[in-house]
């Protein structure tokens, strides 16, 4: 972990169960640079190999979560260098990952922050959180989920709204429209989030990746399909040792030991 020079990644919660991940270029607020993102994919692959890890939390400072995709790395890009580059093709890295992964969003969410805090599955905001598509203001448009994914979260007036006039919303609006699920103080936001990222440890992680999938699905597939969907994995925990020990420990009243990964 220590040859990262954007990120900063520790193990916390017992027995090192959480990933912390914190955004670590302070001087540009976050701003995502290309070696940041290769540094935050890399940690996420690791993460995901470490069977002692069950979950991720991604943080950035108080100020700023990030502040959007490297504006001075943007600048003099052309059409045909992101074709041929696949300019940013690799920022999905975190939308795959199989483990949750928890937002811990202080300060500025904008453009590609915001767009990277809604790639993750559950996002807590600090009470000065802003978040925001600002990317009108400079010529262009949300590139890595901002239409897509904020419009699911908050329903079409206030996405359009946030996209078109680039205002930010703060983490009390986030919060009303369910952008988030919880608003705490800045400075005990990320050990709410390790909290939240140690009561998931607890769980079978075999049951806690197949959930993940399942909720997931909602999110990507009308209702008919993901119906049928959640019923495939709902019977594929019966094919699991985890599910088992859960339900025999419900009935001989004792906590239940899971084993799988
Ligand atoms: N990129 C590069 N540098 C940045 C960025 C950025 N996004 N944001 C801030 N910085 C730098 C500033 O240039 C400044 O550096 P320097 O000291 O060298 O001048 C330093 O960070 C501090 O910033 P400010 O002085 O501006 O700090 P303020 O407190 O005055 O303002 C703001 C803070 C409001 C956050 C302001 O910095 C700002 O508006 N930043 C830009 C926000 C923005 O427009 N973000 C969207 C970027 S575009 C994007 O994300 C597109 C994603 C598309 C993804 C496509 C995938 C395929």
């Amino acid at each position: 972990f220590s040859s990262y020079e954007y990120i900063k990644v520790e193990k916390k919660g017992k027995n090192g169960c959480v990933q912390l991940i914190q955004l670590n270029r302070p001087k540009a607020l976050n701003a995502l640079c290309n070696a940041l993102l290769m540094e935050l994919g890399d940690s996420l692959r690791a993460g995901e190999a470490d069977e002692s890890v069950a979950a991720f939390v991604l943080t950035g400072s108080e100020r700023s979560f990030a502040a959007g995709a490297d504006i001075k790395e943007m600048q003099d890009m052309t059409l045909q260098g992101c074709i041929k580059n696949q300019f940013l093709s690799n920022w999905d890295v975190l939308a795959k990952v199989r483990k949750p992964v928890i937002a811990a969003v202080n300060g500025y969410a904008l453009g590609g922050g915001c767009e990277i805090a809604m790639m993750c599955d559950i996002i807590f905001a600090g009470e000065k959180a802003k978040f925001g598509q600002p990317e009108i203001n400079l010529g262009t448009i949300p590139g890595a989920g901002g239409t897509q994914r904020l419009i699911r979260a908050v329903g079409k007036s206030l996405a359009m709204e946030m996209c078109l006039s680039g205002l930010p919303i703060d983490a009390k609006k986030a919060l009303s429209f369910g952008l988030v699920s919880r608003v705490c103080p800045p400075d005990k936001l990320v050990d709410e989030a390790i909290q939240l990222g140690e009561k998931i440890a607890q769980q079978s992680k075999l049951i806690v990746s197949i959930c993940k999938d399942a909720v997931n699905s909602s999110y990507e597939l009308g209702l008919q399909e993901g119906l049928k969907c959640e019923k495939r994995l709902f019977y594929t925990t019966f094919g699991t040792e985890d599910r088992r020990e859960g339900m025999t420990a419900f009935v001989e009243k004792r906590a239940p030991k899971f084993v799988e990964n």
